[in-house]
């Protein structure tokens, strides 16, 4: 029978409780002695922890964002042939033999003839020839485990110039052949490269006195997002407006009652509850492009994001189920979560799952706007300050309360012509009052 190896964390110095960031394989994988199994990640740096022997993961004891110390359990693994007559359980070593140590990755930008990729080995072809250079300074820096690190200079990709989507921004495997396959498309890069002109460095302290700030944590992940969905996704935008005096007549009468029951009414609410019932007439607003650019993901619930300016930047909570809420429901989530989003204190889940958003400067001014859409999401709604206007009824200028929305979509799914109806749809339902009852 085929021998069976705990495999548990190594020593890993005075760490305890670190969290797992990565967990790299799955049951039923076969591994390499020395396949990185998971990476933890301390408030210093990120480790993979590598299998000491080869053979067969049967069974995974670790999930993502569990906490390990050394002597923890990992997984099962299945030795391969040749391993069982070299390897030993690890209560079995000789004395001298040592547990295997973490793969720790160096804090400080790692020395070119050991970070380069090693030319007189075989070096894995580069995917393209028009990859960008290698930035040794933004790669160091780069939020990502060794193992994508690893990963990342066999294929020549330039960590600094790849968007992480996983916690905290970081980069994962994924990214990495995400990144790969967009250059292969000959997609656009965020940060520059693959074609893009970078913005040239400016030496402003040779112009008069200057205050360099670091930005703020929101800032730092919203960025590289907003960067990416703005080269990634080909951005039109359709301006429209609906008359919504009647509307307005409505909230005002309204607006007492939904304080009492802690719901805040203000346009937007009714924009929320418009925007459902349009994602629901016009479904490829409620869709995704998939990973691969081959299919249309359609989503059959209906969560609407809502930009919320908060003191330390662009924060985006979500309102669920949008389609099955009333009015006075959606005024109480939206007075709850721009609460939250102002606190600091809204939650991870708090900002996931949006299908739409909506981008809200009605309380400050402006006509229109071109907002960025949230990728994957494929439209997003900028809403400015409502105004009065005349507006010709066929006999008369009549004083009209009118909003102005501008809707950025992504060409790739939504044409023009569907734009123009989505938000010609909008205008109806606003300016119909009783649509938005309830
Ligand atoms: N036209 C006219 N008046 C409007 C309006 C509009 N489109 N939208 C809101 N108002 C009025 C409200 O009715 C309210 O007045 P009353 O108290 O008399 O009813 C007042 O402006 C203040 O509204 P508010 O800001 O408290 O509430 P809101 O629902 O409109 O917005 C929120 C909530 C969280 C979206 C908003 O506070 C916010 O943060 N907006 C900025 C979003 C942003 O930065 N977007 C840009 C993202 S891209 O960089």
């Amino acid at each position: 029978m085929a021998d069976k190896i705990e495999i548990k964390v190594p020593d890993i110095g005075d760490f305890e409780n670190v969290e797992i960031i990565d967990v790299l394989v799955k049951a039923g994988d076969t591994v390499e002695k020395e396949t990185p199994l998971i990476t933890l990640e301390t408030d210093k740096a990120a480790m993979d922890i590598p299998s000491p022997a080869a053979g067969k993961i049967v069974e995974l004891k670790v999930g993502n964002g569990d906490k390990v110390s050394e002597g923890s359990a990992i997984a099962v693994l299945e030795a391969a042939a040749e391993e069982k007559t070299e390897t030993k359980k690890p209560d079995e070593k000789k004395p001298e033999e040592k547990k295997p140590q973490a793969q720790k990755e160096e804090a400080k930008p790692a020395k070119a003839e050991e970070t380069k990729p090693a030319e007189s080995k075989s070096e894995p072809a580069r995917p393209s020839a028009d990859l960008p250079a290698v930035n040794e300074e933004t790669f160091s820096k780069a939020h990502a485990s060794p193992s994508v690190r690893k990963f990342a200079r066999e294929l020549g990709v330039d960590l600094g110039k790849v968007t992480g989507s996983g916690v905290k921004g970081r980069i994962t495997h994924d990214d990495v052949k995400g990144f790969v396959k967009s250059v292969m498309r000959g997609g656009a890069v965020a940060g520059g490269g693959a074609g893009l002109p970078q913005v040239r460095a400016v030496d402003f302290a040779k112009f008069g006195d200057i205050e360099t700030k670091p930005l703020n944590r929101i800032k730092k992940i919203s960025g590289p997002h907003l960067h990416a969905s703005w080269v990634n996704v080909p951005h039109v935008t359709q301006h429209d407006e609906a008359d919504i005096t009647d509307l307005e007549t409505m909230r005002k009468a309204l607006k007492s009652d939904a304080e009492k029951v802690g719901a805040k009414l203000t346009p937007l609410t009714f924009v929320i509850k418009a925007c459902a019932q349009a994602l629901q007439e016009f479904p490829d607003f409620n869709s995704s492009l998939s990973a691969d650019g081959e299919s249309q993901v359609f989503k059959k619930y209906c969560h609407i994001g809502f930009a919320v300016d908060t003191p330390n930047g662009l924060v985006v909570p979500v309102v669920r189920d949008a389609d099955k809420k009333s009015i006075f429901d959606i005024g109480k989530d939206l007075g709850e979560l721009s609460e939250k989003a102002r606190d600091g204190k809204l939650k991870a889940a708090d900002m996931q799952g949006g299908c739409f958003s909506i981008s809200s400067l009605g309380s400050i001014g402006g006509t229109y706007f071109t907002p960025i859409v949230n990728a994957p999401e494929v439209a997003i709604l900028g809403v400015s300050k409502a105004q009065m206007k005349p507006v010709w009824n066929g006999k008369k200028f009549m004083p009209r309360l009118m909003l102005p929305l501008s809707l950025s979509y992504d060409h790739r799914i939504i044409d023009g012509a569907a734009a123009a109806r989505f938000t010609s749809f909008l205008a109806e339902v606003l300016a119909e009052r009783r649509n938005l009852v309830l």
